[in-house]
């Protein structure tokens, strides 16, 4: 493979930890990201982490990474080494990220950003240290990335939507309904910290924070698990942990009420990640697996042509667009990975904070932690904790 390379010639030192799903998807986003976007530094793929040795080395020869280590505490320490990628399950996020900043490593950290509030406040003030020596750290929520919604959060800002009211989300997958699929380390409270609410309530936490601009100040919950035992290794059967739904309602700042659906059961979902926003003025509505549409409805429409109208936010005008293909020629999930590396590599080398921030990432993990104290309360509403 060429030598990453930029017009300055300068070029970053990257190591991943992790070598699963996300591992793939941020290997390619590594690989790529410099020969569609102008970014200060070109990264140097220069080491892959995990723990078993040949595994390590497949996944390194095939995703472009040119060594191995199996210990993360060396790989950390590496001089070659300028950033570290953790694409760990949540249990080893927070060790591995002070271990990394605190060898004054640049972090970008899988959401979500840890498995309890606790590891959660450490490692935002080890980030908020970091930030000052100049050394930055970024969560991986990717979905704030896709043009579409990156979209839908500019016509929030410029008032098109007026006054939010409405927020709803739900985040719907079905790859656990079948009851006989085997345990996985999402299924242990030890490892992945909770189950659908983590995994992949965390992701519309932080983009409905995100497109919204503002927070979540308190919320009113149920969680259900559907399969309370799974087949486990060896023929024996292991107990779930975890969460396999969780609903929730929630008021924001302003005063906009919501609810939020988070489920791996949802039988014919694949990956729905969907927000709809009605506001005074006007509405957006979004599903992921139509990720390059945005619906906006303008209030301001005369009677006649009032109506949903499809955005396919494909133009060179729109986020990100620029770097990618003319308009109509679709982007997908792989893509939005891309440009949270970009942006990245764009902060660091202009010295500005990466967002979403390990702040922003403990915003999300103090929405979790009142979701789950709400859910063991009868439904009680609990306020969500500020900094
Ligand atoms: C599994 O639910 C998963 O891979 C999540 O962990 C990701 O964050 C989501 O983007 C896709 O589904």
């Amino acid at each position: 493979m060429t030598e990453a390379r930029t017009a300055n010639g300068q070029t970053l030192g990257v190591a991943m930890i992790g070598h699963s799903f996300m591992g793939a998807v941020h290997s390619q986003a590594w690989r790529n990201v410099h020969r569609f976007f102008d970014v200060p530094r070109a990264p140097r793929m220069v080491a892959l982490g995990g723990r078993d040795e040949r595994r390590t080395k497949e996944a390194a020869d095939r995703f472009g990474w040119a060594s191995v280590e199996t210990d993360w505490r060396v790989l950390v320490e590496r001089d070659d080494v300028d950033l570290v990628d953790i694409c760990t399950p949540g249990d080893t996020h927070c060790d591995i990220a002070l271990a990394a900043l605190a060898a004054g490593k640049h972090v970008l950290c899988e959401k979500p950003l840890a498995n309890t509030v606790a590891e959660a406040e450490q490692m935002a003030a080890a980030a908020d240290r970091a930030e000052a020596a100049g050394v930055h750290s970024m969560v991986a929520f990717n979905y704030r990335r896709v043009p579409a919604l990156a979209l839908a959060r500019r016509l929030v800002d410029e008032g098109r939507l007026g006054e939010l009211r409405h927020v709803r989300a739900a985040y719907l997958q079905d790859w656990l309904s079948d009851a006989t699929a085997p345990m996985t380390w999402r299924l242990r409270k030890e490892q992945a910290g909770s189950g659908a609410l983590g995994d992949i309530g965390a992701h519309i936490v932080d983009a409905t924070q995100f497109v919204t601009g503002e927070r979540l100040t308190g919320v009113s919950a149920l969680t259900n698990t559907f399969v309370p035992r799974r087949p486990a290794a060896g023929g024996a059967e292991e107990d779930v942990t975890v969460d396999d739904c969780a609903l929730f309602t929630g008021r924001f700042a302003s005063g906009a009420v919501a609810s939020f659906e988070a489920t791996r059961y949802a039988l014919g979902r694949k990956n729905a990640m969907r927000l709809e926003i009605n506001g005074s003025r006007g509405s957006i509505s979004f599903d992921f697996e139509s990720m390059n549409q945005l619906w906006f409805y303008d209030g301001d429409d005369p009677g006649e042509h009032a109506g949903f109208r499809r955005i396919l936010a494909t133009e060179p005008e729109h986020p990100y667009l620029e770097a990618w293909w003319p308009p109509g020629h679709l982007l997908g999930y792989e893509h939005t990975f891309t440009h949270e590396v970009a942006d990245l590599l764009t902060a660091i080398g202009t010295g500005e904070r990466p967002r979403p921030s390990f702040a922003d990432g403990l915003r999300v993990q103090r929405v979790l932690a009142a979701v789950e104290k709400s859910a063991t309360n009868g439904s009680r509403w609990e306020q969500v904790e500020e900094e």
